[in-house]
């Protein structure tokens, strides 16, 4: 290869790939549980990803890009995506039908010039939480986080065990999904799913948990209380310059013991096959690293 600085972006759109990848790499959060323990992975990236991930991109001579349609989560400005290296891409497109003839796909081998990021070290009670929690899953786990603030940390700093399933309904962003979600990823697959989900999100879906309790269905479901929409709170400080008007974002969640009364579902924040349902409170829920509208990324 004549680029010293070669750079792969791995998304999920590449999952059912068997790629033989010999070179450094970055992964989206749409394959993370394939990629987190690769040997060449080098972490994330984007606007909520690793500033190490966005600092290979802006060091790489050239990028290949396989499986992802490099969205606004990825890229917030196109025109200022690694200007100085050579990119191209497979699947740019989504959804795109490709042949996914691997003999189009050039070897995917360079050299390691860059070392793996660190891990994200935030050290609020939040993120301590979800270290905790993603200490205690078991490897056949699926781990859904819903959207927010709170799906967001999990989806960070989430540390995957192959063999887990990490997902979410990345950047479309359907507050509320995670509980249907859950639904079909338990009926399809048998396995345990942990979902992950702010009191918001819930609110938007809570008549899903009924279909938990009537198919018994082993999903824990975590709440966090942060007493509102703490991820439209956090983009409107990082955009008040630009607002002329603020939102309400601030509301209350029913007290979440009786509600697991009122369904029927276990009030527990012990993992299990039984369905259940536990709220953990947090008044900071703050993102970091988070990029900032406007910022250079
Ligand atoms: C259906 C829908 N409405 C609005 C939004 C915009 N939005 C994204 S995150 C968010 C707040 C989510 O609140 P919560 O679930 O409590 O999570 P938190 O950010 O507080 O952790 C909102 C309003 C969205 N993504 N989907
Ligand atoms: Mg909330």
């Amino acid at each position: 290869m004549k680029y010293k600085k070669p750079l792969l972006i791995v998304g999920s759109g590449a999952r059912d790939l068997d790629l033989d990848i010999q070179m450094p790499f970055l992964y989206t959060w749409g394959i993370k549980d394939k990629y987190y323990n690769h040997p060449w992975a080098k972490g994330d990236f984007g606007v909520t990803g690793s500033p190490h991930g966005n600092k290979l991109i802006k060091q790489a001579d050239y990028i290949l890009m396989i499986g992802t349609r490099m969205d606004t989560h990825q890229a917030p400005d196109w025109s200022k995506f690694a200007p100085q290296a050579y990119k191209t891409s497979y699947c740019l497109e989504f959804p795109h039908k490709v042949d996914w003839n691997c003999s189009i796909i050039p070897e995917l081998v360079g050299p390691d010039w860059c070392k793996r990021s660190s891990e994200n070290s935030t050290d609020t009670p939040i993120y301590r939480w979800i270290d905790e929690l993603s200490e205690r899953a078991d490897k056949d786990d699926i781990i859904i986080p819903d959207m927010g603030q709170t799906g967001c940390i999990a989806l960070q700093r989430w540390k995957i065990k192959d063999g887990q399933r990490l997902f979410n309904g990345m950047n479309h962003s359907p507050m509320g999904y995670s509980i249907p979600g859950a639904i079909g990823a338990t009926m399809a697959t048998g396995r345990r799913v942990i979902v992950i989900i702010g009191d918001g999100s819930l609110m938007m879906n809570i008549q899903d948990l009924q279909t938990i309790v009537d198919y018994h269905l082993p999903i824990n479901i975590f709440v966090v209380n942060n007493g509102g929409y703490g991820m439209a709170r956090q983009t409107l400080k990082d955009w008040e310059k630009f607002l002329t008007q603020g939102i309400a974002c601030e509301f209350n969640f029913p007290n979440t013991r009786k509600l697991a009364k009122a369904f029927g579902l276990k009030y527990s924040p012990v993992l299990s096959n039984e369905p259940s349902i536990y709220e953990v409170k947090f008044d900071d829920t703050t993102i970091s690293p988070k990029w900032k509208y406007g910022e250079e990324l």
